[in-house]
């Protein structure tokens, strides 16, 4: 039995101090019962914590650590970079390098902002889209989460759905007014939205691969379909690859599934575990953005260079070793084709979704495809299974509604290790 008492003494005196004890809600556990571990220390695919228990993890950072933690590659980076001094303010030439990198690595981007978060991302780009289009409404999707942006707390995912505040109070009714949602993989729905503000919608923003409801997986016509609706249409198409970009392919989903978006937000791997994230697109778009054009938006330690350092050393790796993505493709499949026998064999028909180092095992016996499917889950369910296995020394995102991801650190041993708790906490769960 895995016991936590210097977490939970730590979780009661967080929470005097930290709403929920917590900096990001999803972490609080409050969707699965039990205190948050207090993580000490990671290494590869291990967290450490306060009481020394060891989990093999599949959060990675929420995305970042494709690589396993404390990457040399990452770590050496950093540590060469600091005693240059943690930020200047001031250009520098690393900010060119990770945006001439970036613009290489995902061809849809001919110039690109960095910012501190996913959320500075998306809400850039869509003020961007605004001022380029001179229209003020944007389409978002049922169950997609773009960060914590205002125009985003409509329909949303992630924390928001995990704590039953997809429209979050604190939002106007102006700002929501201005967001329009469709559910996911239903182009009928968006061209009907369409036609009824003709001429008035500024972006259609989605997950290529939605990760923030459980992962679902697009249909090809969908993105398709959107893609052609955005051009004759001139509207924006913005694609949020905060958590697929750099984690499905080294161009992300848009170079996975092969449809071009005009816009692209990033984060998360972008910055190696730093706090980084980029908008970026057509420069006839981009060129708003001030002080190059009307549309304003700064931020103090944007391109702070030790995290350029980081994210520029984690994207070099990315790009030079492509290999990468087929290990991860490997072994990910099979962790699920382990899952699916463990399912088979105990008699369960749970749906599991999967694209390359993503996937989700999701407790219901329906076809996952959008927020209303994946809202078909039984997340009590889901919470025993965690805690099984949390206990078994598997700690999986603390939420029905998240992806789970595989870094390289996974070993076929490690899948092995994986796919028997599994086993054992599904056989718990009937027991
Ligand atoms: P951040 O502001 O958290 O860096 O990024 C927001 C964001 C934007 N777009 C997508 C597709 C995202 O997945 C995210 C953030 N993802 C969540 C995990 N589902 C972050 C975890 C958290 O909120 O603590």
């Amino acid at each position: 039995m895995k016991t936590a008492p210097i977490s939970e003494e730590l979780f009661q005196r967080a929470q005097q101090f930290i709403p929920g004890g917590v900096n990001s809600p999803v972490r609080a556990f409050r969707a699965v019962g039990g205190n948050p571990r207090f993580i000490k220390s990671a290494k590869g695919a291990y967290l450490f914590d306060e009481d020394g228990n060891r989990y093999m993890e599949f959060i990675n950072s929420w995305g970042p650590m494709i690589l396993g933690h404390a990457s040399e590659i990452v770590q050496e980076a950093v540590q060469q970079a600091i005693p240059a001094s943690l930020s200047f303010g001031a250009p520098t030439r690393k900010e060119i390098e990770i945006a001439e990198l970036i613009i290489e690595m995902v061809p849809s981007i001919e110039k690109v902002r960095m910012v501190n978060s996913g959320t500075e991302a998306t809400m850039s780009a869509i003020r961007v889209a605004r001022g380029y289009t001179g229209r003020d409404k944007i389409i978002k999707f049922e169950g997609c989460y773009h960060g914590h942006g205002d125009s985003f707390l409509i329909a949303a995912g992630s924390g928001a759905i995990t704590l039953g505040v997809p429209d979050s109070p604190g939002v106007t009714k102006g700002t929501a007014n201005d967001t329009l949602t469709a559910p996911f993989n239903n182009l009928q729905a968006v061209q009907t939205l369409a036609e009824a503000n003709k001429g008035n919608i500024a972006a259609i923003i989605l997950e290529p691969v939605p990760g923030n409801m459980g992962l679902v997986i697009p249909d090809l016509e969908f993105l398709q379909g959107l893609r052609e609706l955005c051009t004759k249409e001139g509207i924006v198409l913005i694609f949020d690859e905060v958590m697929t970009g750099f984690r499905l392919a080294p161009g992300g989903a848009q170079e996975l599934f092969g449809v071009t978006p005009d816009m692209t937000t990033l984060g998360k791997i972008i910055g190696g575990g730093m706090p980084v994230g980029a908008y970026g697109g057509k420069k006839e778009i981009m060129d708003f953005v001030a002080p190059a054009g009307p549309v304003y938006q700064a931020g103090t330690l944007s391109g702070n260079p030790i995290a350029m350092a980081a994210g520029m050393a984690m994207l070099q790796y990315l790009k030079n070793n492509p290999q990468v993505y087929t290990q991860l493709e490997e072994a990910t499949t099979h962790m699920v084709d382990g899952m699916k026998q463990n399912l088979e064999q105990l008699g369960l028909n749970y749906t599991i979704n999967h694209v390359g180092s993503m996937f989700t095992l999701f407790f219901t016996d329906q076809q996952v495809h959008d927020f209303e499917t994946a809202k078909t889950s039984d997340t009590a369910m889901f919470g025993r299974y965690f805690n099984e296995m949390l206990q078994r020394g598997m700690y999986l995102a603390p939420s029905q509604y998240e992806s789970l991801f595989v870094s390289t650190s996974i070993t076929p041993d490690l899948v092995e290790e994986y796919i028997k708790a599994n086993l054992e906490a599904l056989k718990a769960l009937q027991g």
